[in-house]
C-alpha cells in the first residue's frame, strides 16, 4: 500500500447546511486529488458498523443517529502523507478547538455536528475507503 490516501466524509450536518461545494473547494485547493466520490445515506446499521470502534463510547448512540439522519459525501482523497496532512485541513474534533480556517473551525456545527470525518491511520483509511466504494469506483 502506498501510504498516501485518506478518507472523508462530508458529515449530515455541512450537507444540510449547504456546504458540499466549499469543502470539496478547499479540499482540491489544499492539493488533495479526489480518486473517488459518491452521494449516498447511511442507515442507522451501516453508521453503527463504521463506527463501531466507539461503540463503548458514552457518545456513540448519538453519532450513529446523527450521521444516519440524512445525505453524506463520501471520499477517497490522496496527496502525499494524507491522513496527516487531512487531519491538519479539518482540524481539532470539537471546533472549538479547531485552529482558524479549518473545515471544522468554518463550518461544523458542535463536537457531535463537526461537518467531517477523516481517517486516523493508513489502515483504517484502506478499511473506510472500502466500506463506501467498491474496486470498480475508485482508481
Ligand atoms: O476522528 P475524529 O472524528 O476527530 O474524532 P473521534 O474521536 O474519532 O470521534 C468520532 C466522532 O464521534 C467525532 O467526529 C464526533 C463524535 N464524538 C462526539 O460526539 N463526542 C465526543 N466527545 C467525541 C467524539
Ligand atoms: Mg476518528
Amino acid at each position: 500500500m502506498k501510504n498516501n490516501r485518506t478518507f472523508t466524509m462530508i458529515k449530515p450536518d455541512a450537507v444540510a447546511d449547504g456546504h458540499i461545494g466549499a469543502i470539496l473547494d478547499i479540499i482540491t485547493k489544499n492539493g488533495f486529488k479526489i480518486v473517488a466520490l459518491k452521494y449516498t445515506k447511511l442507515s442507522a446499521e451501516k453508521a453503527g458498523q463504521f463506527y463501531e470502534v466507539h461503540k463503548e463510547r458514552p457518545f456513540y448512540n448519538g453519532l450513529v443517529e446523527f450521521m444516519s439522519s440524512g445525505p453524506i459525501v463520501a471520499a477517497i482523497l490522496e496527496k502525499d502523507n494524507a491522513i496527516a496532512e487531512f487531519r491538519k485541513l479539518i482540524g481539532a474534533t470539537n471546533p472549538a478547538d479547531a485552529a482558524e480556517g479549518t473545515i471544522r473551525n468554518l463550518y461544523a456545527r458542535s463536537i457531535g455536528e463537526n461537518a467531517v470525518h477523516g481517517s486516523d491511520s493508513d489502515e483504517n483509511a484502506e478499511i473506510e475507503g472500502n466500506f463506501f466504494f467498491s474496486a470498480f469506483e475508485r482508481f
